[in-house]
């Protein structure tokens, strides 16, 4: 799938701005015909979250059944073109209908999908959404019910709305909606994989493209400043797919310090001449696990930034632009090289925005707190469905140096995960592989299955959160530092892998403070982050750390969040923390 594009060849409008919206609360908008269409109770606006701005509807916790509805009409210059939907993300779960008429189910949070639409040229059409946070509990990003809690044995029905997660659970068309206009037999989906050769300053791309049958495809590659490095030709095979690849001497490679892009240009000939193209920015770059290091272009890569999420006051999980930028700038005010998506694709734009300034990312796929009662085989295979089309949409981001495919399995220690969580992940990895060779694959441990965990065999680097000092050791910070060094020397020895640091942190209210080591200070927030770096730093299997989180953000609500996860050295709307200064000083001098 090729993310909308404006070019000569390619034509597209954002549904962008405000759609009719009706909650469902009694689940009878089907039976209703509101598929159909449906009197609005409000208007929303999107990419946006519905809960944050019809909160005061009643609607901040609803997660059930809510209806979007678009009415638009087709551009008559469309004739003769191939119409598409593309929908950036419709969270968590969604279906749709274009006239009334189905255009079937999404189960893939935080990922985009794609219709083609039968559409005359010149018509009017009403283009409807249900959207529904009720995960189930088999999903890969699995549910929970209240009536679960008691199953479970836990001593009361804890968490509202009901969720397995520490995110607020937003419903929404979080990113862009457009309708495209697109040559008929135009490109349909471009792969590209780049690697660089450090010895040989060789930088290569991999390219396999899906296009019409019989047309010819040009890539052609440049620099930023424009100049021709490398050109190659193919024609396209009868089931409409060609490989290519491109070799370029003495380029310059992709990194942190100089993240040089070039633009990669696919141009699809016919005998009448161009008939589409299309424009993706590569950088060259290897990303290699090697002993206990991780290599970017053969030098040793230590990572220092944050686990972070999409959230923030009224636009919920809503893309914008520019928060996007404010965030990018306090990650280099701070001196972060790195973040994690944590726990779910974020909006292509950042990566975007990573691929240009340099930032490496973790990217991870939207699987948090897997339950082993609760797996069955339709979990691995959602699971390597949304592996595969996470790589898909972002293989080709010089920014991405590994793929981090689950958060914290098993976090309830469940008897069931020794049994069926390696051969679990063993599938899962290996499908991942087979998707993409040139990216180490980690996935987040909690350490509540012992330092055993059968998911560390098939991890490249270890991924690890940790909060001694915090939900075990409280207050105590000199012991939780010590163990902390004592469980990285054991998985060093025991494994000889890479280890990264994907969480620490300490929840900081902003404004609390006291002269003694107290929870929920900006102190105590501060100095726990600093006992854990100095733990980083001395360990040399240790390749860097994240903090949990980069700033604060909306959860559903339980005793032991005060609305928000407080661990950000921000504040929800980015004002820093004691802690932010401390990180500054301490990343300032590298
Ligand atoms: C970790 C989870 C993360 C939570 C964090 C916390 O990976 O999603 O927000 O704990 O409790 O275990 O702050």
């Amino acid at each position: 799938m090729l993310r909308p594009q404006q070019n000569d060849c390619r034509e597209f409008i954002a549904l962008d701005g405000l759609w009719a919206c009706r909650a469902d609360r009694a689940d009878e908008g089907l039976a209703l015909g509101w598929h159909r269409g449906f009197e609005p109770e409000a208007w929303v606006a999107m990419p946006g979250s519905i809960n944050e701005q019809l909160a005061e509807r009643g609607l901040r916790d609803h997660i059930g059944a809510t209806w979007l509805m678009w009415r638009g009409t087709v551009p008559r210059r469309w004739a003769g073109r191939r119409l598409r939907l593309h929908v950036g993300s419709a969270d968590l779960l969604a279906d749709l209908w274009l006239d009334g008429e189905p255009l079937g189910h999404e189960s893939a949070p935080f990922l985009p999908f794609e219709r083609e639409l039968a559409l005359q040229p010149g018509a009017a059409f009403t283009l409807v959404v249900r959207l529904d946070g009720r995960l189930p509990a088999d999903h890969p990003l699995p549910g929970i019910e209240a009536e679960d809690y008691r199953i479970e044995r836990r001593p009361r029905d804890e968490i509202f709305p009901a969720v397995r997660y520490d995110f607020f659970p937003y419903l929404g068309l979080h990113r862009s909606v457009s309708l495209c206009a697109e040559p008929p037999a135009g490109l349909r989906e471009a792969q590209v994989r780049s690697d660089y050769d450090p010895a040989r300053r060789q930088g290569r791309l991999a390219l396999r493209v899906q296009a019409g049958a019989g047309l010819q495809l040009r890539a052609s590659l440049w620099s930023a400043q424009g100049e021709p490095l490398a050109q190659a030709e193919q024609p396209v095979a009868a089931d409409g797919s060609v490989a290519l690849a491109l070799t370029v001497d003495g380029v310059a490679a992709w990194s942190p310090a100089s993240p040089v892009l070039h633009k990669l240009e696919l141009a699809l000939h016919g005998a009448e001449g161009l008939v589409d193209e299309y424009r993706l920015d590569v950088g060259f770059r290897r990303v290699q696990v090697q002993g206990a290091q991780l290599l970017l272009n053969g030098e040793p890569l230590a990572l220092r930034g944050f686990g972070m999420h999409e959230d923030f006051p009224v636009l919920g999980k809503g893309s914008c632009a520019a928060l996007r930028v404010k965030d990018f700038e306090l990650l280099r005010w701070l001196g972060a090289n790195s973040l994690r998506t944590s726990h779910y694709p974020y909006a292509e734009e950042t990566l975007d925005e990573a691929d240009r300034r340099g930032v490496l990312v973790i990217s991870e796929i939207a699987s948090v707190n897997l339950d082993f009662r609760r797996t069955t085989p339709a979990t691995l295979a959602a699971h390597q469905a949304l592996v595969q089309r996470q790589i898909a949409r972002d293989g080709h981001h010089a920014c991405v140096i590994a793929w981090s495919l689950t958060n914290e399995p098993g976090y309830l220690a469940e008897a069931e995960y020794a049994a069926r969580a390696g051969p679990y992940f063993e599938a899962l990895f290996a499908h991942a592989r087979a998707q993409d060779s040139t990216r180490p694959l980690t996935a987040a441990n909690v350490g509540r299955n012992g330092l055993d965990d059968p998911m560390f065999g098939c991890c490249d680097f270890l991924s690890l959160n940790r909060y001694h000092g915090w939900y075990d050791m409280p207050g105590q910070l000199a012991r939780a530092a010590a163990h902390l060094a004592d469980e990285l020397r054991t998985l060093a020895t025991r494994f000889g892998k890479p280890m990264l640091l994907t969480e620490f942190g300490a929840d900081a209210i902003p404004g609390m403070h006291a002269s003694s080591d107290q929870l929920f200070t900006e102190e105590y927030q501060a100095e726990f982050i600093a006992a854990y770096w100095r733990v980083i730093a001395a360990e040399p299997a240790c390749i860097g750390g994240h903090v949990w989180n980069f700033a604060d953000f909306r959860t559903a609500q339980h005793h032991r969040r005060v609305q928000f996860n407080h661990k950000g050295v921000f504040t929800r709307t980015r004002d820093p923390k004691m802690a932010a200064w401390r990180l500054r000083s301490l990343w300032s001098d590298v």
